[in-house]
């Protein structure tokens, strides 16, 4: 997957100074210039100086651009950070669950009213940004999230790189796994993670064994919760398969507890793997119950549908407390593992289908070190684990476990599978790791990003507060083993990400005003329209004025602002704020917000554009007359 040509020749214009050969030598086969292309001055054409120095090529000169976008979750500041890879430069903030000022969101009408629908909660906690793919590869259309606080899960629009959707979902109060069943992105599911009386009325309270936790499948194009899984303990993260028939989810608490020792009492937990058409078949059949507008699907162990013939969910199962689970680029394994057993379960996916004991389609368990959470992959046969506890990536071989299984199954836990290849330390306490590409059929193998939870001595001080650590890892030559490329700190607090090549998608450079109801407001179309205590003011603007020099309202008037900016200039954004009144819509170009809000204090204020658009930017400001009632 990687061109080995590219990138450095392309960039770097001092390249050509430097004879390939070196570069090879220094393990540079992705077109590797390294570490050192920030003081190649200092380059000499000596080998040593280069082997020492050698590393990968992840720098991207001014004016160059990334191979790849990474979608990382914001965690609790409930937000996506889109970066750029390999350079590791923040692009934008997709804000999500909360509101946003430099963006407007949740300021504009149409905005606010989402959010207030979604629940109206001020925040959110997002995990798992998961793109949509067609034929098993990313289609450019959507990332979904998930909101751990309050059980939603919302819908990134990326043509605009904007929140388009947010689904509050019934039935469930902790939305923690999200992630689509593939090939073609049918469902997006979100995994139910704390477990609560069903329904949740008050009527149940103090009765932990009767809590449930739920999976909902959600219609991506409607957003709509088509139907949901109650099963028995509760769950964490999810994968789908990439063929579309089983979901998979992990959960850290069959004993069904409500407090941390009790929760980890058992010595196993359970994978729950979802059997998809047979649960859509039960739900055709009508056999559900219909639960707060949604048809509910009983998956707990003893119930109906799971004593026939075939399960509607096969309950694995794997080393207690489970935390991670993905599936293999080739669909053949399910792997997950968890904080307290230093192994990983292997699931065969396809023996699943087949076996009584769904404990038979067990086909390794690695041990791999201590604390193992999250699996990615880099299509070469190799699977790559964070180890929590020991702050390290280990490399290893998944075809190379299962023929080792059960041989290596560990007395205690202590042996290191001889399917490990290599580990590598990370500065520190990695959760989720991300390979490009990796949740697609065919990942590229060059770049992994290892999302630390803590920084600790790696940055300047700066509070008690300390940044976290993305770490990028270059996996691309198995000679040369990894290597560690980039810190970055990062604001509280990434939990998973999403690397996508930059040719898949295809961003919109202004706004296309038919995408939108908002009407599209013309020059001469401006008007101030007057009834009953209401004032809608439409205008558009443009460098470096707005429609109307002065827009005068009476106390007490109900206000709506209808704003276009016309420009046709890419970057040209202008917005409208207004003081003392919490006013705050942004304008791209061709753009049309709108904002409503109550004029309630007499007196003058100055409108103006936040973004600074041109030389006359702090011209254009108009004023808002508020005539005493
Ligand atoms: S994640 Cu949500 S607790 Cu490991 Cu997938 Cu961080
Ligand atoms: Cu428009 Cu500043």
């Amino acid at each position: 997957a990687i061109d080995s040509e590219t990138a450095a020749e392309k960039r770097d214009p001092l390249f050509s100074r430097i004879p390939r050969r070196d570069f090879m030598k220094a393990g540079a086969a992705a077109g590797a210039m390294g570490s050192l292309a920030g003081c190649t001055g200092l380059l000499s054409d000596d080998d040593d100086d280069l082997a020492a120095a050698g590393d990968v090529d992840s720098y991207v000169p001014p004016g160059e651009h990334d191979d790849y976008y990474a979608f990382l979750s914001g965690g609790h500041s409930g937000e996506i950070r889109v970066y750029g890879i390999p350079s590791m430069r923040q692009l934008m903030r997709i804000p999500v669950f909360g509101r946003e000022s430099a963006r407007g969101y949740g300021y504009d009408d149409r905005t606010s009213e989402m959010l207030e629908e979604a629940g109206g909660y001020s925040w959110g906690d997002t995990h798992h940004p998961r793109v949509s793919q067609t034929d098993n590869d990313y289609d450019g259309r959507w990332a979904f999230v998930n909101d751990k606080a309050n059980g939603r899960m919302a819908r990134i629009d990326l043509e605009y790189f904007e929140t388009d959707a947010i689904v509050d979902i019934p039935n469930q109060q902790g939305t923690h796994g999200a992630c689509c069943l593939l090939p073609d992105t049918k469902y997006v599911f979100g995994v139910g993670e704390f477990r609560v009386p069903m329904p949740n009325d008050g009527q149940d309270l103090d009765d932990p064994e009767n809590y449930t936790s739920t999976i909902a499948a959600i219609n991506p194009e409607t957003m709509n919760v088509e139907w949901e899984v109650l099963v028995d303990g509760n769950m964490d993260n999810g994968d789908g398969s990439k063929q579309g028939r089983w979901f998979f989810a992990t959960g850290y608490n069959s004993e069904s507890a409500t407090t941390e020792s009790g929760m980890s009492s058992s010595d196993t937990d359970w994978v729950k793997a979802f059997d998809v058409p047979a649960i859509e078949d039960a739900v055709e059949a009508g056999e559900y119950e219909e639960i707060n507008g949604v048809p509910v699907v009983d998956g707990t162990r003893d119930s109906a549908l799971n004593s026939g013939d075939r399960p509607i969910v096969r309950y694995v199962d794997v080393a207690k407390s489970p935390h991670g689970v993905s599936v293999t680029p080739d669909n053949q394994y399910a792997i997950a593992s968890g904080k307290l057993d230093p192994t990983a379960t292997v699931i065969d996916i396809e023996q699943l289908a087949e076996v009584d004991d769904p404990n038979d389609a067990i086909v390794a368990r690695p041990t791999l070190g201590m604390g193992p959470l999250h699996t990615a992959y880099d299509g070469r046969g190799h699977a790559y684990t964070t180890l929590f506890i020991d702050s390290q990536v280990v490399k290893w071989d998944i075809e190379a476990a299962v023929d080792a299984y059960p041989d290596d199954e560990p007395e205690g836990g202590d042996q290191e599978s001889p399917a490990v290849v290599e580990k590598i330390d990370v500065h520190y306490n990695p959760g989720h790791l991300i390979a490009a590409e990796s949740y697609t059929a065919d990942p590229q193998g060059d770049w992994l990003i290892s999302l630390n939870k803590l920084s600790k001595d790696r940055f300047l001080p700066v509070g008690p507060m300390h940044p976290e650590n993305d770490q990028l890892i270059y996996i691309g030559d198995d000679e040369e083993g990894m290597k560690l490329v980039k810190d970055t700190p990062s604001y509280a607090e990434p939990h998973d990400a999403s690397i996508v090549s930059a040719d898949k998608l295809d961003p919109a450079k202004v706004y296309d005003p038919e995408d939108y109801d908002e009407e599209y407001i013309e020059p001469d179309a401006s008007d101030i329209i007057r009834e009953d205590g209401h004032v809608h003011v439409k205008m558009h603007s443009q460098r470096n004025e707005f429609g109307f020099q002065e827009v005068t309202v009476q106390e007490g008037d109900e206000v709506t602002f209808t704003v276009t900016n016309i420009e046709q200039t890419p970057d040209v954004l202008h917005s409208l704020a207004i003081p003392e009144h919490d006013v705050n819509i942004k304008l791209a170009p061709q753009e049309t917000r709108e904002v409503t809000f109550t004029a309630d204090e007499p007196g003058v204020y100055w409108m103006y554009c936040a973004f600074f658009c041109s030389a006359l930017h702090l011209e254009m400001r108009s004023r808002l007359i508020v005539e005493p009632a």
